[in-house]
């Protein structure tokens, strides 16, 4: 078992197209064992195979409140959508982000388990808004993109900023605007 490093916007990285998963392999159950972990320890109810740099259609969710039910979609469909609702999202790549989206209330989907098989759900509430942010996750596409681009280029300054203070030292003002002149 082991942690992934989850990627974080504005990484270019999260805007790649997921290719199908074809090999439904040990690889891939390890694969899936690590995003849970990973989803766990970061306190998300859902992970994109993106958000961790594997370009593949897999994503992980617990919707459960004792967080004992976790659930693997493979190569996900959306067959029918009904309704709308408005919600507050976040993202475990937009750290400390949370804005109302609009998306369908109710979604039916097609995918695939860890040893291949088919099968479909009906979901709705949370587990069907979350679905369709991680599937939007493997088309490149992440929440913030439903905001105006005034508020995107704002959240985008706002988590540089924190990276480079995260980063330390050279991120003193003083520093910065002395690099800037140079
Ligand atoms: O943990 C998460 N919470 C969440 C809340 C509302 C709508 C979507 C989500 S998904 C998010 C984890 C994540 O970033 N998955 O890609
Ligand atoms: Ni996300």
């Amino acid at each position: 078992m082991a942690l992934l490093p989850i990627l974080e916007f504005p990484d270019p990285r999260l805007r790649t197209r997921a290719e199908p998963v074809r090999n439904f392999d040990r690889a891939l159950r390890q694969l899936i064992a690590d995003m849970v972990e990973t989803m766990y320890a970061a306190a998300g109810i859902g992970l994109a195979a993106t958000q961790v740099n594997v370009h593949r259609q897999l994503i992980v969710m617990d919707v459960s409140s004792e967080k004992d039910q976790p659930r693997v979609y493979i190569n996900p469909e959306i067959l029918t959508r009904d309704g709308e609702e408005v919600s507050e999202e976040g993202c475990l790549s937009v750290p400390n982000v949370f804005e109302e989206v609009q998306r369908a209330a109710r979604v039916r989907v097609r995918a695939r388990d860890a040893d291949g098989k088919a099968f479909e759900r009906e979901l709705e509430g949370l587990e069907a808004v979350c679905l369709q942010h991680e599937m939007d996750h493997l088309a490149g596409k992440l929440f913030v993109d439903y905001l105006t681009s005034l508020k995107r280029e704002r959240i985008r300054r706002k988590l540089e900023k924190e990276r480079r203070e995260r980063a330390g030292g050279a991120s003193k003002p003083a520093v910065r605007a002395a690099a800037r002149v140079i």
